[in-house]
């Protein structure tokens, strides 16, 4: 198959979080099939849904992959599972999740998998990194990944992470 580009989301509010990141970064660059590109700056954000938890370290990965979607996000998954991520209630603290945010452009509508990620364009933590790395990139409604970046980031609490 064609080798498309990707873009995963990596979140994190439990433990070690720059650690979490760090190796959820090593781990995707090591995966067969997965060719690491770029990665966003680590933002530090303010718990979305869920309000009453930590505040998260959030960035984004620019991947380019053979690997079909479902195949993708079974690699996501086994890496979340080795990083010793219990999921517990939805939303809730995690020591790192993995989302697929878009896959091409490729729009996908299968149990278990919606991609463009259905809740991206509500999230600062999701848009901004985005938009470090991608700022050509055409979102769902033919949105403007600038615009919203602006809108998102008067709405919610977010800023680099310099470290502790
Ligand atoms: N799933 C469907 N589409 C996708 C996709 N594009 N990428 C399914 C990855 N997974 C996808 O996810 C639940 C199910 O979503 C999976 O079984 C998969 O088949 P999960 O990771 O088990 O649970 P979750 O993360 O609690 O749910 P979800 O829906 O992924 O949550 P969200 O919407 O990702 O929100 N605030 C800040 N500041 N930073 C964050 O990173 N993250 C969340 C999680 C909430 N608030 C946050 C942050
Ligand atoms: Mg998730």
């Amino acid at each position: 198959m064609h080798p498309v580009t990707a873009y995963i989301g990596l979140g994190t509010n439990l433990g070690d979080r720059a650690a979490n990141l760090e190796r959820a970064l090593r781990e995707l660059a090591g995966t067969p099939g997965i060719r690491m590109r770029r990665t966003a700056a680590v933002y530090e954000t303010a718990p979305v849904g869920r309000t009453d938890q930590d505040w998260f370290l959030n960035t984004v990965a620019e991947i380019e992959t053979p690997l079909a979607p479902q195949a993708l996000l079974k690699e996501l998954q086994a890496i979340e599972s080795r990083l010793g991520r219990v999921r517990r209630e939805r939303w809730g603290p995690r020591v790192i999740d993995l989302d697929i945010l878009l896959y091409g452009d490729r729009m996908i509508d299968e149990p278990g998998l919606q991609v463009p990620h259905p809740r991206l364009t509500e999230r600062a933590f999701a848009v901004v990194p985005l938009a470090e790395i991608a700022p050509e990139v055409m979102l769902p409604g033919n949105l403007r990944l600038a615009d919203l970046t602006r809108r998102l980031a008067r709405e919610q609490q977010i800023c680099l992470y310099t470290g502790n």
